[in-house]
Order: C-alpha cells, then structure tokens, then sequence
C-alpha cells in the first residue's frame, strides 16, 4: 500500500498548491470590481500582454525591411518566415502571402505593412456570430474536452467564475474521475467561484457524473453546467468512447445537450494543436475552442491557423493565468494586439 499514500502524499501537495494560488491571489486584494479591471489594468492590455512574444517576432524591426527603398517583393520571404515561426502554419501563411502580394503596391511603410497584415488575418479569423444560442436552453451544458495538462479544469474554473460574476448560476460536473487530485482541484475553483459541485468517488463512471450533474442542475434551475473530462487514458480509443459516452448520457437526460463541445488546446504545442483539433472533431463533434497558454509563447499565430484549416470558432483565449486572463476571443481586438 505504500504506492498508495505515495501517491495520495502528491496528491495532497498538488492541490495545496491549486489552493495556495487560488485563494492567495484572493487575498491580495486585486480582485475585479464593479467592472474595473483590477491594478487598473484594462482587458486589452493584458492581451497585448499576453501576446508579445508574438508580436516581437512579427514585428521586431520591421522597419528594418523597408530599408534601402526595397519594396514588398524584396522582403516578401521575410515575412512569409516569420509567420511560419509564429505557426501560422504552411497553407495559412500560402494565403496570406497570396492576398499581401495582391496589394503590394500599397505597401510601402511599416504602418501600411501592419494594417494590410491586420486586415488579412482578421478577414481568416471572424466567424459569424451564434452566441445568443447560449441564452436558449436552460440549463446550458458546456463540455470540456481535451488532452491532459492544456488547461481544461483551470479553464472551467475561469469560466465558472464569468459566469457567476455575469449573474448566470453555474454548476460543475467532475466528470474526471481518473484522479481524486483533479477532483479535488476543482472543487477547490467551483467554491472560489460559488458555483455548485457534482462529484462521485475516484474512478466512478463519469458517465454517470455528468447526468447526475445535469439532473441536478434543472432540479435547481441552473443556468451553466460545465463538465470537465478526463485528457489521458488507457488507449486514444478508450478516451473517445468515454467522451462519447458521456454525451450520451447528457442527451438521456435532455435531447439537446450538450449545447457545446469546448476543446480546449494549448497553444505551446504549436502547430501539435492542429492535430488534436482533428482528432477530437473527427470523434466527437467540436462546437468551439478555448486556446490556452498564449503568454508562454511566440506561436501565436496557432489561433489564426486553427480558425482558418478547422472552420471551428476560436471561443476563448487564455493570455496569463488570473481569472479575467481568460477572455472571450474577439478577431479584430487580437489582430490588432498581435501586430
Ligand atoms: N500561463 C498560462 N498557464 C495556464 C493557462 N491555462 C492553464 N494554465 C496552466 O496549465 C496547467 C494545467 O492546467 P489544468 O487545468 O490542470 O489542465 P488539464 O489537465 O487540462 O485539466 C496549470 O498549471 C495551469 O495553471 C494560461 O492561459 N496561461
Ligand atoms: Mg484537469
């Protein structure tokens, strides 16, 4: 049994950290209020924040390419390479270079060399617009998907804590019965946003998490439920089928659920994203993707290449890790923070 509390010892420290970074930026005092941002530091400053790395790779001396009166077409290699360093990936860069070199002639300064690079990716980002589905069904069932460690669980606690704060009732379904720790982790976000908790013990099935979870959540007139899942399994196919699973199981309890399928993805891993977005579609239906991560690196651009190649919309971005670090993906406010 020593494996056991071996295992229950890391467990415990684990989530005395979640706790520490939970509740000790609480207690520091610089939290949100009243729609202020807290230090002061307004939503799209911290986006631009959380995409310099970027940004300095798109942009540092761009000034310098103009040099010695070269025109587009001199420099034109130049800045298909840094968009594939920014993981744009190959076919997004292709076009983008495609629809630049039809304008070159207007090119001819860094500003103008910014505003057509902006408008060229926002023209491969925007989606029309259905979030008013969202305010349709009660309650709205959101599931969480995605391999382990991009950020799933830290995501639902962020969105919990949104929500709350929009006045939307919020209840979580721990649907990651793999490990008590994760269990645990998220309880520890659901009590800091006041959102209610459905848990059953380690490795319960977490089908039947999630329909006792959305049960509960009419039986109290709910408005969200959030269900996290499980990242790893034993195989890829065990892990689908018990995402599918678990879908069906939301759909016993109410036909339509769940309303969204959030794939979350971290965007360290490039242009590895891309594939995960594949599999994950091709199983189980992706409705929208959270992008995590985005303040640890320069690929950056994995958001533009996702948008583009998946023709799934990009929900959320994650740009640090305080809670209003989590921020709702607006194209043209991240074109215009990217360049
Ligand atoms: N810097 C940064 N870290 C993040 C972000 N989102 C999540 N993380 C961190 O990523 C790690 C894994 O997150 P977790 O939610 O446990 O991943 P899960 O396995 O998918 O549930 C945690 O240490 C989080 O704090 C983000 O947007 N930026
Ligand atoms: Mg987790």
């Amino acid at each position: 049994m020593a494996w056991f509390s071996r295992k229950d010892k890391k467990d415990k420290k684990e989530n005395e950290a979640v706790r520490e970074a939970v509740v000790g930026k609480e207690n520091r005092g610089d939290k949100k209020e009243n729609g202020k941002e807290k230090n002061g530091k307004p939503l799209f400053g911290r986006l631009r924040n959380g995409l310099s790395k970027t940004r300095d790779l798109l942009t540092t001396d761009i000034e310098d390419l103009f040099a010695g009166g070269r025109a587009f077409d001199d420099f034109a290699e130049e800045i298909e390479e840094r968009l594939i360093t920014a993981d744009l990936g190959v076919a997004t860069t292709m076009t983008i270079m495609e629809n630049l070199s039809g304008r070159a002639g207007k090119i001819k300064d860094p500003h103008s060399l910014r505003s057509a690079l902006q408008e060229e990716i926002l023209a491969l980002i925007e989606f029309p617009e259905d979030q008013e589905k969202r305010s349709l069904s009660k309650p709205h069932v959101i599931m969480v998907v995605g391999v382990n460690g991009v950020g799933k669980t830290t995501t639902i606690g962020k969105l919990a804590a949104h929500f709350q704060k929009e006045g939307k009732s919020v209840l979580i379904a721990a649907a990651d019965t793999f490990r008590a720790a994760a269990v645990e982790q998220l309880e520890i976000w659901a009590e800091r946003a006041g959102a209610d908790f459905v848990r059953h013990r380690e490795n319960a099935d977490p089908a039947a998490v999630a329909f006792d979870g959305l049960e509960a959540a009419k039986a109290r007139g709910k408005e969200i439920v959030l269900i996290d899942t499980a990242g790893r399994l034993h195989t890829k196919v065990n892990l689908m089928e018990e995402l599918k699973k678990i879908r069906r199981a939301l759909q016993k309890k109410m036909t339509d659920a769940p309303q969204e399928i959030l794939l979350v993805l971290d965007a360290t891993t490039g242009q590895n994203a891309v594939s995960q977005a594949k599999l994950f579609h091709e199983a189980i239906g992706v409705t929208g993707i959270a992008m995590t991560k985005l303040d640890g690196t320069a690929k950056g651009g994995i958001v533009i290449s996702i948008c583009n190649e998946m023709n799934i919309p990009v929900r959320y971005i994650g740009v640090g890790e305080d809670i209003e670090d989590l921020q709702p993906f607006d194209p043209g406010k991240y074109a215009e923070a990217l360049l």
